[in-house]
């Protein structure tokens, strides 16, 4: 009886064993096949496109060889940290088509930060959500001024003429008002999501709906090494950004933030209102709108956290951790257009 289980045992893990090389060696060849009669079409396909086609092949997740063992990719509330290497694009984007979201990306190019607005949308074509579809809500003084894109399908150009202000602080800090009122009025019938980038920035590979969750910020790329007391958060008391010296967990930019409509309403109404009981008390936060952003997220953790890939300024060199650079600073003369 026991022999004939062991038996029995072994002639399965045989087939199971040999089912699952012979499983691979089907699927390899047709991928391989598929690949090599794409290649023969078009005359084209280097054996590196072939490779890197094949990479995209699913491989199932495993529990004892993590993707990426040489960085944090869960916080200690359990949410993760996008990194290249931890999802599975195909996987998310079926989820999210299913779902059929749309996605607003809000900019702001008011004074002379609309010459930043070609690049930055030229990229986002190429890069930015592509597959699903996309409403671009352009803050602008100078509506006259918006460049001539082409655009895809299913992705629209909303420009909204917004005031400016004298001083380029307040201008970036008003950010937070003025999304908070468009979250209220327009964005809240349009879009299910809300992504909430600086200008002067550009597209450089693939953002895509793996970004996408509740409330989600980026690390700095100046502090994601760095130590709590180095972060800059606002230390004096007399700001409502103020951040005790015990608290925090990441130092996040100023430059890319977001969520759903209704949590990033919910951020920037509670920004904007701390931002006018400073204004009112004659204090204006370190890092100005930046500053709000981080207290906020001390006290409301974010669902997802993005990888400084999401958020690069090449000035600082390229460790090896960045499998990529997806959106980088535009080096700007700050005399030349802060201001003007
Ligand atoms: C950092 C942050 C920025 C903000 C700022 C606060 C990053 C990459 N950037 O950038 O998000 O928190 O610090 O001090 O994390 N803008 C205009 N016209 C102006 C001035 C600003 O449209 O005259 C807009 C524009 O979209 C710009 C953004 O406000 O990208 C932030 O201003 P910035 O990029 O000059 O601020 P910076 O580089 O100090």
């Amino acid at each position: 009886m026991l022999k004939d289980k062991g038996k029995r045992r072994w002639v399965k893990s045989y087939l199971r064993k040999h089912f699952h090389i012979l499983g691979c060696t089907v699927v390899l060849s047709f991928s391989l096949g598929y690949f090599w009669s794409m290649s023969n079409d078009t005359c084209q396909d280097t054996p590196s496109k072939i490779i890197e086609a094949l990479r995209n092949i699913y491989s199932r997740p495993q529990i004892l060889n993590p993707p990426r063992p040489d960085v944090l990719v869960m916080t200690p509330w359990f949410v993760p940290i996008v990194w290249e290497g931890t999802y599975n694009l195909e996987i998310l984007n079926e989820q999210f088509q299913q779902r059929n979201i749309t996605v607003g990306l809000t900019v702001f190019a008011i004074k002379k930060y609309v010459v930043f607005l070609k690049t930055f949308l030229e990229t986002a074509e190429m890069y930015f959500m592509v597959g699903h579809k996309v409403n671009y809500y352009i803050f602008t003084d100078r509506p006259q001024e918006v460049p001539k894109v082409e655009f895809k399908e299913e992705r629209n150009v909303v420009v909204l003429q917004v005031q400016n202000y004298p001083r380029w602080e307040e201008i970036s800090m008003r950010r937070m008002e003025m999304i908070n009122h468009f979250s209220q009025k327009q964005f809240i019938n349009e879009v299910d999501y809300l992504v909430c980038a600086d200008v002067d920035m550009r597209f450089n590979d693939l953002v895509g709906v793996e970004i996408l969750s509740n409330l989600f910020g980026t690390l700095h790329p100046g502090f994601y090494t760095a130590e709590r007391q180095s972060f800059t958060y606002e230390r004096r008391p007399a700001s409502q950004a103020y951040v005790p010296p015990d608290k925090g967990d990441f130092y996040y930019a100023g430059g890319l933030f977001g969520g759903t409509v209704k949590e990033v309403y919910k951020l920037t109404k509670k920004c904007h209102e701390a931002i006018m009981v400073d204004k009112d008390n004659g204090i204006e936060a370190i890092w100005q709108e930046e500053s709000h952003l981080n207290k906020y997220f001390v006290y409301h953790k974010p669902t997802k956290i993005l990888s400084p890939e999401y958020l690069w300024d090449d000035s600082l060199g390229r460790p090896q951790i960045l499998r990529k650079r997806r959106f980088l600073a535009v080096p700007k003369d700050h005399d030349a257009i802060k201001n003007k």
